[in-house]
């Protein structure tokens, strides 16, 4: 049955999208709008006019508005059944309205409860009462009553109502209904896990504990090393809904496995600034990731998933200079990971006035406090993040899949699950090809090259050399490129003159020794690669006749 929208009641924490609502709903459909306190002043902010519900209810918003919406004059408009004289009847005697809308978003209790510092009474205030009594009671009388629990929902509820004639369809009300118990179940889960419920870690068993970390359920026997089980499955807790995902038309949310070991780019806590965005997210984890490579102090700074630049040097403050040199073209706007604590001689570099950098997030093991009272008052907005440890290496010697950390990703409908790149190497190890050896500079710069080069997406070629001073630097970065000898023209263009003296990494080998062609052309002196094409004799020919030294890892470091 298609019903009309006459009254709606709005009370959202979550303002995204709502004037846009409440301005189409009063202009194109006629609608009477009703608010809560905050919801209401937003709006007549916005110019559009809104009844406020004490008028309704005859009651204002007490206890700190912990009373609000609770009142029977509102729920029998929600609850009434619009297929029974009696209870409409009984409304009209007790002059009360119907409602035929609820667009109601819930207090954050999900993210301030997972907020560094907060304290127990913050989050108890942040427990909603009175929005999903509101949701509940409108999904419940779905034959009557449109829902609405997130902003994502509005544009297609417009288009709904565009296609008939201001009305919902009965099957529409009816998804509207089942999406709002789920977000009421959801918030609930998260209020009963914050207070404990359910933890009795002791009586669970390790297989169940597994799972919930992430981990595989099956510890393999020694015949079936490397086995996969037949079900895999993965749960986590909701972090952060995020404003929307790669685009702002997608909807997305952070999830935090469950049991987590403290030392995961998902645990990380937040000090300062907006809330991470899907994006930063992925450069943070990118840019975490790749300087955990490194013993020394060491800088790496991430754009859209690449690293742009990286360094290691004395002190943190050198490597920082040098990654952000590197490229500082493509720097600006990036996110920036520190494998040490951030000092105040690192943060006075970051912040530098006559540098003008543009920061979106920084991740470090910690920050001194004045370096970070630095950076807070440096930009409002700035994401500054801690962790203090890193993911435990894989325990290789094992070799058992359920003791190795995965990395898993989604296609369409499914799910790839691969344990991580972090095979051991040892650069000793390397096969050297060419007539002449490399010099010991040289090879300690490929080391570093090609450890940055493991986390920059295939076709990957990295340009580094060592640095004023100690430490190395990448100079030049081709990045995702579809063919090899691309990556490379990029990585030799970003480095400019200083392509000349530099060293050249390529995380798989090179089909043609046009690549080879190519960095010797650019004055580079010495290359590693995995090798294992059937051209490699080519591509060695080559670096020999340009007086190249070239090493081979046997190990390919593809990131797709
Ligand atoms: O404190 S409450 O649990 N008590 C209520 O009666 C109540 N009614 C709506 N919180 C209540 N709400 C919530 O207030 C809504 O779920 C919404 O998140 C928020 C909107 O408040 P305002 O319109 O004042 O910004």
């Amino acid at each position: 049955m298609f019903r009309a929208i006459r009254r709606a009641l709005l009370s959202v924490t979550d303002k995204t999208g709502l004037v846009e609502l409440a301005r189409e709903l009063q202009q194109n459909y006629g609608v009477e709008l009703w608010g809560s306190g905050g919801t209401r002043r937003h709006l007549e902010g916005a110019g559009i006019a809104i009844r406020d519900l004490a008028s309704l209810t005859g009651f204002p918003e007490i206890l700190d508005g912990r009373v609000k919406t609770l009142h029977p004059a509102i729920y029998a408009g929600l609850l009434a059944r619009r297929d029974k004289p009696e209870h409409l009847a009984e409304l009209t005697r007790q002059q009360l309205p119907t409602i035929d809308l609820v667009v109601c978003n819930l207090y954050p209790f999900e993210s301030v409860s997972n907020r560094a510092g907060v304290t127990e009474e913050e989050v108890i205030e942040n427990i909603d009462i009175g929005g999903p009594c509101l949701i509940r009671a409108a999904a419940k009388n779905f034959d009557g009553v449109a829902v609405l629990v997130e902003p994502g929902q509005y544009q297609q509820f417009l288009k709904v109502l565009a296609e008939h004639g201001g009305q919902t369809p009965r099957d529409y009300r009816r998804q509207l209904a089942a999406q709002a118990f789920a977000r009421i179940r959801e918030y609930d889960a998260a209020i009963a896990a914050w207070f404990g419920a359910g933890e009795s870690a002791s009586q669970r068993s390790e297989e169940v504990k597994q799972q919930e970390a992430g981990r595989l359920t099956v510890e393999p026997t020694p015949s079936e090393e490397g086995h996969f089980p037949e079900t895999f499955t993965w749960q986590g807790r909701l972090v952060q809904r995020l404003r929307y995902g790669e685009n702002p038309h997608q909807r997305a949310a952070l999830y935090r496995g469950m049991n987590g070991s403290g030392a995961t780019v998902a645990e990380a806590e937040q000090l300062h600034g907006k809330e991470l965005s899907y994006n930063n997210w992925l450069d943070v984890d990118a840019a975490w990731g790749a300087v955990q490579e490194f013993a020394e102090p060491a800088c790496v700074i991430v754009k859209h998933n690449n690293p742009c630049g990286a360094a290691v040097a004395a002190r943190l403050e050198l490597a920082f200079r040098r990654a952000w040199a590197g490229d500082a073209l493509s720097a600006f706007g990036g996110i920036i990971a520190c494998n040490r604590t951030v000092d105040v001689a690192t943060a006075s570099a970051i912040t530098e006035p006559s540098a003008r950098r543009f920061v979106e997030c920084l991740i470090a093991p910690d920050y001194d406090a004045d370096a970070l009272e630095m950076l807070r008052r440096w930009k409002e907005h700035i994401r500054l993040l801690r962790l203090r440890a890193s993911r435990p290496r894989a325990e290789r010697a094992s070799g058992s899949i359920a003791a190795q950390a995965l990395a898993l990703r989604s296609i369409d409908g499914g799910l790839l699950v691969q344990t991580v790149d972090d095979i051991q190497e040892e650069s000793d190890s390397w096969r050297v090809v060419t007539r002449r050896p490399p010099t010991e500079a040289e090879r300690a710069a490929l080391a570093f090259a090609w450890r940055v080069c493991k986390h920059v997406k295939s076709n990957a070629i990295v340009l580094a050399r060592d640095g004023e001073g100690g430490g190395w630097e990448v100079v030049g970065v081709g990045a995702g490129q579809m063919s090899r000898v691309d990556a490379v023209h990029i990585a030799v263009r970003k480095a400019g003159e200083r392509a000349a003296g530099a060293v050249l990494a390529s995380d798989a080998f090179f089909p043609f020794a046009d690549n080879v062609e190519a960095a010797a052309a650019a004055g580079v002196t010495a290359i590693v690669q995995p090798g294992g094409s059937l051209r490699d004799a080519d591509s060695i020919a080559a670096a020999d006749r340009h007086g190249l030294a070239m090493l081979l890892t046997g190990v390919r470091h593809f990131r797709h």
